[in-house]
């Protein structure tokens, strides 16, 4: 019997007064420690994945956009907007009552050649890209005012040691373009949530770069609310300890955390250490996809146990959490197959490529029931 028809079966009994069990879903089960979200990708955003959108609207109580709201997408151009999936990812997160999620304003990636440069080609300067990043912040939040009601206003702006990166946004305007995002936003929405998002901070060099950052942000009075935790993890990485130890460091700083991200790799690793830079790419090798029909039972439940795990650390820390998001849907969705190297076969999600609930689906649930 697949999970879903067991859900189904459960409902049955509950109608024939068997048992008095709702079926489970993640919102349901996590109703009392936070929203739990989905990145979504075009072909939910349009309805073109009806069935997949059934089970967004099902299961979830949060999205995120996993690359319309990008800068490349909403403005292509100098002075051109395109609104088009941007307005219909919004729609669904009112329709459906959800806490929807904007990502993301200020990135290094994602971004147009353009918006560093004017007509003739140099770059700009402080003050002509510091108001090209206002225009762009103000239009976007404030055309979604009241309806995205978290924001990742600045994303992944740290070195692995804990340094701040050289983009051209930091060399153009210098360090505090972090600051004025952050303004421009809460100008932009005064009640929007306003986040600082980012990959491996569970790794104490980054993270303490990002307490430094985010404590200076707060003493300088910056509308900086929250910490995105971004958790690509894999499944031996973050311990349970490390991730403690991260969300425990943001709380202290009196924002909230979102575990905003979430992934757990199966593959063998490519790099060293663990990296999500959407820079890095390795050669594809068979070696590396050892999975292409099939995750082994061993694997899976291996997984299923790295998610409860992750899950008992986010429910013993709710208090400080605003929500979890599973950085897409199924297994087949996710940006995992194609990084960082092309056409792998991942299992990083909560539910296969089939649409079914995964053993970890039932592993996450099984943490609070
Ligand atoms: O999942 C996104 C993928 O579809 C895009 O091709 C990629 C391009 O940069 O971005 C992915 O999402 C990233 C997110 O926006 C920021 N953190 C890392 C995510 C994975 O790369």
């Amino acid at each position: 019997m697949t999970a879903w028809r067991g859900v189904l079966v459960l409902g049955l009994m509950v109608g024939m007064g068997v048992a008095a069990q709702a079926p489970v879903t993640l919102k349901d089960a996590y109703k009392a420690d936070f929203p739990v979200g989905v990145a979504i990708n075009t072909a939910q955003i349009t309805g073109q994945d009806a069935r997949g959108d059934a089970t967004i609207a099902a299961q979830f109580d949060s999205i995120s956009p996993e690359n319309v709201l990008k800068w490349e997408v909403i403005h292509p151009q100098p002075g051109k907007y395109d609104f088009t999936l941007a307005d219909q990812y919004v729609a669904f997160g009112v329709e459906h009552h959800m806490w929807t999620v904007g990502h993301n304003l200020v990135w290094h990636s994602q971004v147009p050649g353009w918006v560093f440069r004017d007509d003739q080609g140099n770059l700009l300067t402080r003050d002509a890209l510091l108001e090209r990043m206002h225009d762009h912040i103000r239009t976007v939040v404030g055309r979604y005012k009241g309806r995205i009601q978290s924001w990742d206003v600045v994303n992944e702006a740290l070195n692995e040691d804990g340094t701040l990166r050289t983009s051209l946004w930091e060399k153009i305007i210098g360090d505090d373009y972090i600051a004025k995002a952050f303004e421009y936003a809460h100008e932009a929405d005064p009640q929007a949530e306003l986040t600082y998002n980012d990959y491996n901070l569970e790794n104490a060099a980054k993270r303490d770069g990002a307490v430094a950052l985010v404590k200076k942000l707060r003493a300088e009075g910056v509308p900086i609310t929250c910490v995105g935790i971004q958790d690509h993890d894999s499944l031996t990485w973050p311990t349970a300890q490390q991730e403690g130890d991260a969300i425990d460091a943001f709380a202290a700083l009196g924002v909230k955390v979102s575990i905003s991200e979430l992934d757990v790799d199966v593959l063998p690793s490519v790099f060293g250490q663990q990296t999500s830079d959407v820079g890095a790419h390795a050669a594809s090798n068979p070696k590396l996809n050892p999975y292409p029909n099939g995750l082994p039972d061993a694997v899976q439940q291996q997984l299923a146990q790295k998610y409860a795990e992750l899950f008992r650390v986010f429910v013993a820390h709710k208090a400080s959490i605003s929500r979890v998001t599973l950085w897409g849907l199924t297994d087949g969705d996710s940006w995992k197959n194609d990084w960082p190297v092309r056409g792998r076969t991942d299992y990083p999600l909560l539910f296969g490529r089939d649409g079914e609930p995964k053993a970890a689906f039932g592993a996450v649930v099984g943490v609070v029931r």
